[in-house]
Parts: structure tokens; sequence; C-alpha cells
């Protein structure tokens, strides 16, 4: 029997008003149900929105440092739990089970980083230009946020957007993604259990349309973050537009590795192998292209085409598995299509280009790890975002021109350049456009204490992740305190 889940609003665990349900099945294993969930809408959402607006009065006013320590706490309980939910990830998702264990990591290392930041939340303290005056700012707690997570860190970005949205004093209303509601109901009870207050913490099931848009556009949700599709990004950005809402977006990618012609191949190699296809290439910073000098190009896609061939393909509870399964149907057929694409474009197909089937593989949705060479900077492979494991080889005769393909997308989150250069790499970190570059690293790997993000289509200038996602979830409040006794003007009086 598949285990029955439920909503969290208003403090209780609830069907949604409809009663209709939705299915989650194992991407690996197709027959394998993994829940059933509430099918939400916007009367789920309305009393979802009351909760959290009626326990923002009292959580705003615990002290920081307090609600740190059940940040902590959920850590702790995070660290006990990694392996049971690890587990229960790579069957909702597919991501093999040392990816899992890593995104279970990740939100580990993201409580304990709010735990300290529940004593800092550092203002400024400024003179003031009058005498017997005293300036400074805070950060204040905001209100109810909108969280709108992506099904590919099913714990991770969750944990980014709640635990600095809780740290700070506001309360959730937290919608995952419908492909993996297991795992983030597991993080809902973990901050129940922790302490955070159960008006607090609400988690509507469903989809996009039917849950995500009445979050985005509900008049008492204050702040809406969300990670997903530039296509939708824009059209949150729109609607919440109106009501002057906060927004963080997190959207595509089209990320690239350099590999010029003095690079360590072999460690270029590793790098792209664990960024192209480590996810199966389902992350917004898996790399998606591969621009090669033209000194070593056939020579390290010799090197590249064996070991991708090798790559194991499975469920990826089987430790020895490289690549787990695509998230669902019409994800894999929309990486066939661009296969086609590619194909009619004119790029040579190397290794790939088809769906995986052999033995139990054809019990999910499997697909073998793609390259394309011959690509060019204008083919739809070279620009589009496909997120899945299909890699677009681009032969370039100099830095200049490398610098020239990587800038040449519409996206700008990750970055990568292998190089020995120290004088390229530096020009390569001012050069490249794009919220992230790692010099002698793959695309993906970001830590949860650094600002996480991109610019141009990828997002809308903020950051998740480090000191930079507290600024997001708070306001400032600028404070003048006149302790002179009398009615001093400022920019008048002092002249
Ligand atoms: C994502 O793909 O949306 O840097 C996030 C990385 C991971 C997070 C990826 N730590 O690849």
């Amino acid at each position: 029997m598949a285990e029955i889940y439920k909503n969290f609003i208003n403090g209780e665990w609830v069907n949604s008003k409809s009663g209709e349900t939705f299915e989650n099945r194992n991407p690996a294993n197709w027959n394998e149900i993994v829940g059933i969930f509430p099918r939400s809408a916007a009367e789920d959402v309305n009393l979802a929105v009351q909760s959290a607006g009626k326990a923002f009065n009292e959580w705003r006013l615990v002290p920081a440092p307090q609600r740190g320590e059940i940040m902590k706490k959920a850590g702790d309980i995070m660290v006990e739990r990694k392996e049971e939910i690890a587990r229960l990830m790579t069957r909702e998702m597919g991501k093999v089970i040392a990816e899992t264990r890593g995104d279970m990591q990740e939100g580990i290392d993201t409580a304990y980083y709010a735990f300290g930041e529940g004593r800092r939340l550092f203002g400024h303290t400024v003179p003031s230009e009058l005498m017997n005056k005293f300036n400074m700012t805070m950060r204040m707690p905001i209100g109810v946020a909108g969280v709108i997570s992506p099904w590919n860190f099913p714990m991770a970005i969750p944990t980014w957007k709640i635990f600095p949205a809780l740290l700070t004093g506001n309360t959730v209303v937290f919608k995952p993604a419908s492909d993996t509601p297991a795992t983030a109901t597991k993080l809902v009870e973990i901050f129940l259990e922790a302490g955070v207050p159960p008006q607090a913490i609400n988690l509507v099931h469903g989809t996009g349309n039917s849950v995500g848009i009445p979050i985005v556009e509900h008049p008492d949700i204050d702040l809406i973050s969300f990670t997903g599709s530039s296509a939708v990004g824009k059209i949150i950005s729109q609607k919440a537009g109106k009501d002057l809402k906060r927004i963080s977006l997190e959207l595509g990618g089209k990320n690239a590795q350099i590999v010029m012609d003095d690079a360590n191949l072999h460690l270029a190699l590793e790098g792209v192998l664990w960024g192209a296809f480590g996810t199966t290439g389902q992350r917004c910073t898996a790399t998606s292209r591969l621009i090669l000098h033209e000194k070593i190009h056939d020579k390290f896609l010799d090197m590249l085409a064996e070991r991708v061939s090798r790559l194991k393909l499975g469920n990826g509870l089987d430790e020895s598995v490289d690549v787990g399964p695509v998230i669902n149907a019409p994800a894999r057929e929309k990486i066939h299509g661009y296969v086609e694409i590619g194909r009619k474009e004119g790029a040579a197909l190397l290794v790939g280009g088809e769906y995986a089937e052999e033995g139990d593989l054809k019990k999910g949705f499997f697909y073998k790890p793609t390259i394309f060479s011959g690509v060019t900077p204008n083919m739809r492979i070279a620009r589009e975002e496909i997120f899945g494991p299909v890699l677009s080889v681009i032969k370039v005769k100099d830095f200049d021109e490398a610098v020239q393909v990587i800038n040449g997308v519409i996206y700008g989150l990750s970055s990568s350049i292998y190089t020995q250069d120290v004088n390229r790499a530096y020009r390569a970190i001012r050069d490249i456009q794009a919220g992230i570059t790692y010099i002698n690293g793959p695309t993906i790997g970001a830590e949860c204490h650094m600002p996480f993000g991109g610019v141009k289509e990828t997002g809308n200038g903020h950051r998740e992740g480090g000191w930079t996602v507290f600024e997001f979830f708070s306001e400032i409040k600028t404070v003048y305190v006149d302790f002179s006794g009398k009615l001093q003007r400022a920019q008048i009086d002092n002249r």
C-alpha cells in the first residue's frame, strides 16, 4: 500500500478541501508508487496564508538567536534522518544515493548556517550629521513568504529558502514540486519537531497552476522565492509585480565549461563528467556546453567519449550506479526532442542519443548520456536549456573566442574554465557573464554559505545562500534617535 500524505495547514495535517489526490511514482521504476498526495487548489492556499498571517505576529517577536536555536535543532534532526530521507529522495526523484545524501548534507549545512546567523543579522550604526543623535539600521521580518521549489534538489533548495525565511522572522507557505512532495513533507515534519510554531509553516501540495499561481497572486503573501524555469519566472514576475511583491527568482542556465590548451586534461575530464552527467544533467548549474580549444579538441573528445560510454545507468539506490533516470516521461520526451533538433541542425552525435531500455531500465525513464560534437553557437542545442544528460561540444581557436561563446546565451548562472595560466584565469573571472565562475572545477557544486544565483535571464538579481539570502528575506529599517531634547532639522540646523 502506498503511503497517504497530507497538507499541513493551520497546525494540522489535512486533506485538500476537494479531497482530490495525485500519485507520486518512482522514475526508476514507474510501477512503484511512493505516495499519494492531496491535489490542492486556491481554497487550500487561502487557509494556509491565513494561518501564516496569524502566526507572523508572534514569530516576528521571538528573538532571532532563539529562532536560530530551533534551526539548529532542525539541523540535528536532519543529521539523524539523513540516510532515511536520502533513500526516500532517490525513490522519489531518481538521482543516485550519493547525491541524495549530498542534498541532505546541503540542507544540514544550511540549517547550521542559519543557526549562526541568528546571532548576527547585522545592521549598521552610522554617525549622524547632527549632534546628540544616533543613526542605525536593523533587519526586520517582512511577513508571509511563499516558497515554490523544484524537484531536482528536493531538500537543499527548500532549505535554502525556508531556513532564512523563518530565521529572519517570516512565516511560510510552502509549495514543493509535485514530483517531490514526500521529501518536502519530511522537511516540514522536521521543522515541527524542532519547535517551529505549527501555524508558522504551512505545506500545500499540488501543481504550479492550481497552487503556485494562487500563492503568487494572494494579496497577503508578501514575498515569493521561486526556483524553476525562466518561462515560469517571467509569469511569476508579472503577476507578483502587480502588487509590488518582493520576489527572488532562480531560473534557467546554459552553463559551459571551457578547456584551454594548457589545461590539465585529466582534471578537466573528471570535471565535465561530473558537471554534465551528475544528477543526470538535471541541475540548473549542469554543464550543458563544453568549449574546447582546437589544439586539444580531438584528443579530449576521445577521452570523454570513452568514459561516457562506460557510465552505468540504473536505480540510484544501487551504490554502483553512476547515472539515474530523468524525472518523468515528458522530461525524457523533451530531452529526446532536443537530440532530434541537434541532429537536424547538423551536429554530430558522438555517443548516446536514445532511450536506455535494456533489462530493468525499461521500468523507468532512462536516457543515455549524450554528446554532440561539431556544435556551433547558433544552434538551439547550444543556446536552450535541455535539463538532461546532453552535452554540446563547441570548438574554438583561442581564449577570446571561448569567452565570446560562453557569453553568447541568454542565461548566466554557472561557468567554468580549466587552465593553468593564472592571467587567463583572472581574465575569465572578469569577463565571463555569470553569477558563478569556477577555476579548475566543474560548473556544479555550490556551497551553502556562498551567494548563489545568476545574471541575465537566470534571475532577477537576488542571490540565495550565504549572507545575501538573509537580505532578501528581511527589510531594512532605518532608525534615527535624537537625544538632544530639541528639534534638529537635518540639512538646515547644522549649516
Ligand atoms: C540547482 O541545480 O538548482 O551547485 C541547484 C550545485 C548544487 C545546487 C544546484 N549545490 O550544483
